[in-house]
Formats: C-alpha cells, sequence, structure tokens
C-alpha cells in the first residue's frame, strides 16, 4: 500500500478537495471552500493545510463564527443540498459560536461540515487557554454541546482514526435523508500530528446520490387513496425543491388539478401564478390554502416535516375524516400523521404517481375553486402592496416594492421577525429558488450571513436580504465578508425600533409590549406600550450603515 507522510490537518483537506457528488449524471465538486476564523485550536493545523494549498480548498474569512455556518447553510440550501461549505474553528468560544449555525444546518435539513478545534488529546498542557474543565470526566469539552445538534459527531484522538471519521461524515452528508451539521472535532496537536496516510484515501471520490422509490405496494395504496379522495390537498416543503421536482409537481397538478399549499421551505414549488398554486399554508399561510386546509379529506405531503406553523399547531385541517400521505427521504419524516409513508426522493415519486393517476382528475369544480381562490388571494396581495399607508409605507409595501424590483430569478433572504410571515403569504415567487426564508430554527442573525451564503452558491442572481431592526443588531458582521468577497448583497432594513413580533405576541397575552421596545431606561423600566408618556426610543441610525465611506485622511509623513 503507497502512503503518503501528512499531517492529520493536511490529509483531511486533501481528502475533502476530492470529494463529488453525481446526481443525474451530473458531477461536481462537493465542497465549495472552507470559512474559517483562526486561534491556538486551529491554526497550526487545518489553518496550515489550507495556506500551504490554497488550491485545495478556497479560503474565506469570516467576522463571527456563527455567521460563517449560517453562509454555510444559505449556500448549501441553494445548491439543493448537492454542494456544502467547510467551517473551521479555534477551540472554545470560536467552537461553540458555531453550534446554533449546526442546529440551524441539521433542523433544516442542509449539510454543512464543522472543524472546531479541541484540547490536547495529550492533555500535556492542560488546561490549555479556553479549556472548559469538567471535574467528573476527562474527556469531555465544549465540543460535546455538538452532539446534540449534528447527524455525525466524531473526535479525531489519532492521525489515522481521520479515514473512517471523513468517510462517514461524507455518507452523511449526501444522504438525503440524513443530512444536517457533522463535526469533526479535532485536537489540536492531533491536527499537526503526522501519519502515513494511504494513498487511496486522498483519491477523488464520487458519491452518488440516488433517486429511490418507495415501495411498490405502499404507491399503488396511495394512488388507490388519492382516486378516492374528493378534496385532495398537497403540500409542498423544502424536500421538492431540493429534490428539483418542481417540474414533476407542476405536471401532476395539471393532469389531476390537485392543488398545492406551501411551507416556508417549499415555497417556489409552483410560480404563484400557475392555477393549481395556493401559496404558503398554515399559520403564517394565504386564505386560499387554509380554505382548502380545511376541507381537505386526503392531504399529500411531499418533502415536509409538519412543523406547527405548516399545521396551525394541527388546526389548518378540519376535516374529521382527514387522511396523510407522507412523501420524504427520511421514513422519520414519512410517518408524521400517521401518513401512508411513502419513503423515497420526492421527484422520482411524483412521476410514478402521476403515471399511476393517469386518466384521473379531481372534479371540476374543485379545480376551479382552487384557481378561483388563488386569484382572490391575489387581488389581496396586490392591494397589501399598495395599500399607501402613510407617512411610512407599511411592510407589505415594501416587499411589495422589493418584489417588483427583482428580477424572477433573484433571490429573497429572511429568517426572523415579522417578515417571514408577510413574505410567505404575500411574496410572489416566480423562480424555484427565488424564496430563501429559513424558518426551521427562524434564527435571528441569519438573514445577512445566510444571504451571503446564498450569493456565493448563485453570484449570477441579485440576492435582497430583509432584515429587521432587531435581527440586523444581532449579526451584521457578514456584510463586511460580501465586501472583502465582492459579493453584492442588498439589504432591505426595515426598521420599527424593536422586536415588533414579540411585541405583537407579548399585546395579544396582555404583557403590554414588555421587553420588546427599543427605548431608554425611565423610573426602573424599559417602556411599555400603555406609558402616558414614553421614553424616547433609542437614537440608532442603522441607515448609517449604508452611508458611502468617509475618505481616510492620508497618514502624514
Ligand atoms: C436568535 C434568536 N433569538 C430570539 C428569537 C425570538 N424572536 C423572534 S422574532 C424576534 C424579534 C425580531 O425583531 P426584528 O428583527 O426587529 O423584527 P420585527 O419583529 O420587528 O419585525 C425575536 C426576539 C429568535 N427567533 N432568534
Ligand atoms: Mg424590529
Amino acid at each position: 500500500m503507497s502512503t503518503v507522510r501528512l499531517t492529520t490537518a493536511q490529509a483531511l483537506v486533501r481528502f475533502l478537495a476530492e470529494q463529488y457528488v453525481e446526481r443525474d449524471g451530473v458531477e461536481h465538486r462537493f465542497f465549495g471552500g472552507c470559512f474559517g476564523i483562526f486561534g491556538h485550536g486551529n491554526v497550526a493545523g487545518i489553518g496550515e493545510a489550507l495556506y500551504e494549498s490554497p488550491e485545495l480548498l478556497t479560503y474565506y474569512q469570516a467576522r463571527n463564527e456563527q455567521g460563517m455556518v449560517h453562509a454555510a447553510a444559505g449556500y448549501a440550501r441553494m445548491r439543493n443540498r448537492l454542494g456544502a461549505l467547510v467551517c473551521t474553528s479555534s477551540i472554545g468560544p470560536g467552537a461553540t459560536n458555531m453550534v446554533t449555525g449546526a442546529a440551524l444546518a441539521t433542523i433544516n435539513r442542509l449539510p454543512v461540515l464543522l472543524l472546531p478545534g479541541d484540547v490536547f488529546a495529550s492533555r500535556k498542557p492542560d488546561p490549555v487557554l479556553q479549556q472548559l474543565e469538567v471535574p467528573w470526566a476527562g474527556d469531555v469539552s465544549v465540543n460535546d454541546c455538538f452532539r446534540p445538534v449534528s447527524r455525525y459527531f466524531d473526535r479525531i484522538w489519532r492521525p489515522e482514526q481521520v479515514i473512517p471519521a471523513a468517510l462517514q461524515a461524507m455518507r452523511v452528508l449526501v444522504n438525503q435523508a440524513e443530512t444536517g451539521a457533522v463535526t469533526l472535532a479535532s485536537p489540536q496537536d492531533v491536527q499537526a500530528e503526522a501519519y502515513d496516510f494511504p494513498e487511496e484515501f486522498l483519491r477523488r471520490r464520487t458519491w452518488r446520490v440516488p433517486r429511490p422509490l418507495p415501495d411498490e405496494a405502499a404507491l399503488a395504496e396511495a394512488a388507490a387513496r388519492i382516486r378516492a379522495a374528493r378534496r385532495p390537498l398537497i403540500v409542498a416543503g423544502g424536500g421538492v425543491i431540493y429534490s428539483e421536482a418542481t417540474d414533476a409537481l407542476s405536471a401532476l397538478c395539471e393532469s389531476t388539478g390537485i392543488p398545492v399549499g406551501e411551507t416556508q421551505a417549499g415555497k417556489g414549488s409552483l410560480p404563484h401564478d400557475h392555477p393549481s398554486a395556493l401559496g404558503g399554508i398554515g399559520a403564517t399561510g394565504t386564505l386560499a390554502a387554509n380554505r382548502l386546509a380545511a376541507g381537505a379529506d386526503l392531504v399529500i405531503g411531499i418533502g415536509t416535516r409538519w412543523s406547527d406553523f405548516t399545521t396551525a399547531s394541527k388546526t389548518a385541517f378540519q376535516n374529521p375524516e382527514v387522511r396523510f400521505v407522507n412523501v420524504n427521504a427520511a421514513d422519520f419524516d414519512a410517518a408524521k400523521h400517521a401518513g401512508l409513508a411513502l419513503v423515497g426522493d420526492a421527484r422520482a415519486t411524483i412521476e410514478r404517481l402521476a403515471a399511476l393517476l393517469a386518466g384521473w382528475s379531481v372534479d371540476h369544480d374543485y379545480r376551479e375553486e382552487a384557481a378561483r381562490l388563488n386569484a382572490e388571494w391575489d387581488a389581496e396581495v396586490e392591494r397589501l402592496y399598495t395599500l399607501g399607508h402613510g407617512p411610512l409605507p407599511a411592510q407589505s409595501e415594501v416587499l411589495g416594492a422589493v418584489n417588483s424590483a427583482a428580477e424572477p430569478s433573484d433571490v429573497v433572504v429572511c429568517a426572523a421577525g415579522s417578515m417571514p410571515g408577510d413574505l410567505h403569504k404575500l411574496w410572489r415567487t416566480r423562480d424555484p429558488k427565488g424564496y430563501h426564508v429559513e424558518y426551521g430554527y427562524s434564527c435571528m442573525g441569519y438573514e445577512i450571513a445566510g444571504g451571503l451564503g446564498v450569493k456565493m452558491a448563485a453570484p449570477e442572481r441579485e440576492v435582497y436580504v430583509l432584515v429587521g431592526d432587531g435581527s440586523y443588531l444581532m449579526l451584521p458582521g457578514e456584510i463586511v465578508t460580501s465586501l472583502q468577497e465582492g459579493l453584492k448583497l442588498t439589504i432591505v432594513l426595515v426598521d420599527n425600533h424593536g422586536f415588533n413580533s414579540i411585541g405583537s405576541l407579548s399585546r395579544s397575552l396582555g404583557l403590554d409590549g414588555f421587553g420588546t421596545l427599543y427605548r431608554f431606561r425611565r423610573d426602573g423600566s424599559l417602556g411599555l406600550d400603555s406609558d402616558p408618556s414614553p421614553a424616547p426610543v433609542l437614537p440608532l441610525d442603522l441607515a448609517a450603515n449604508a452611508a458611502p465611506p468617509r475618505r481616510r485622511r492620508r497618514a502624514q509623513p
């Protein structure tokens, strides 16, 4: 066996650069580069490996480790999970800053590879700077926080262990049912330790992403149930888009007339003006989708994890006879709501169902009802886009202005606050990748960093980041990265001086906006809605961030 002597980090970087994926005969590199912020926990290992071979993985600098993982998640989503980024951090705070990003990626079923540095395997310098000491366990570090938020976790205690760990990491990252954050915690001494790695480990490897079909008996049963239904409804989730099943879905809807409601991740499955498109469904959905949901007798979930927003906390489907059929790559999601589980790829399954349903259609009235409700809702969207609210425009008008300024293939990015709900019901999607609202974790601070990842994956598209003042203040730093990389983002900031979405929730509970206003402290309080003479709002001039930079004065000789 021929070997090559490398540090563990050098071997891992070489390995990552040689990973390819293939679906439908199209093959390309899996990793688009490596984000990193260096510290003593990774500079001599992964840092050195990236430095000495810059041609292997392009290095990207970030401002905040959470931000770089968000960017990686945005990138993976934009690449339909067929591409990913690596994120390397130092130990301690750099590592734990990535935990939120890891949870976001895993909840949204998006592949990201995280390489947090870890304490010395040798334990010689313990406690090294930033080491958490656990009195009852010598083998625990802060990186154990990654275990519940990762779909695969390993800690590389010895150089040769990186071989099975890297292969397992790839197995999970490319698996459409299992994918999410994968964490290989890397003790800082082992990263820099040399070993004779087999050359075979470092050779080009192609991972095929299959399109498995559900069991034929389950398909036949599903087709029979659909044929027997009078008011069937499809709920399209992110899986429809990741599987590139949007054309297949639209063909199925045209032949059968089944209407479609979309989850946040599934919005864009059909263009907004398709006769079967009801738009967003659930708590933040359209009147059209929710009216049909209420009476549906058979609900066909495709690529959805059935979050509470989609089911309006299980109130959306009111028909006592309603039953579910779930098409999903993951049996975990396919089994939800006691549904008939069709475990398989969305596109392949939709195409097979279309064949099994050949010649069948919902009755004419139901088709007409869907098209009429869709048109009715579109008129309501038009009204809300053009309210003429003064002196400042309503949020719906801001969305309308961005929608009409954007080209069909441009991408709108959002995550938390009051805008995701408004976007879900009001945004007119015209391209399957044009709507990117992160609502699995709904993480404040995702917007700009996630938008950067979208732009890295699709530099030919314009990216519109819609962000509230609260989210903006939480994590604006990756604006600097976008400037550093020459990646243009159009950031639309809606400033309502506070956490307004939670303010509304607070008001609805009789809590008077407590803790959601941006006001000065006065008489011991940060203010409530009902204050007779409220303290002034914090004078934050966020628009000043967009002002052209002042010319630096030349240093005097
Ligand atoms: C990291 C994180 N912390 C807290 C929350 C809970 N939360 C949801 S929306 C929100 C307020 C967002 O404020 P802003 O961005 O200004 O949007 P607005 O609600 O005003 O539209 C908060 C605190 C969250 N989603 N994410
Ligand atoms: Mg706000």
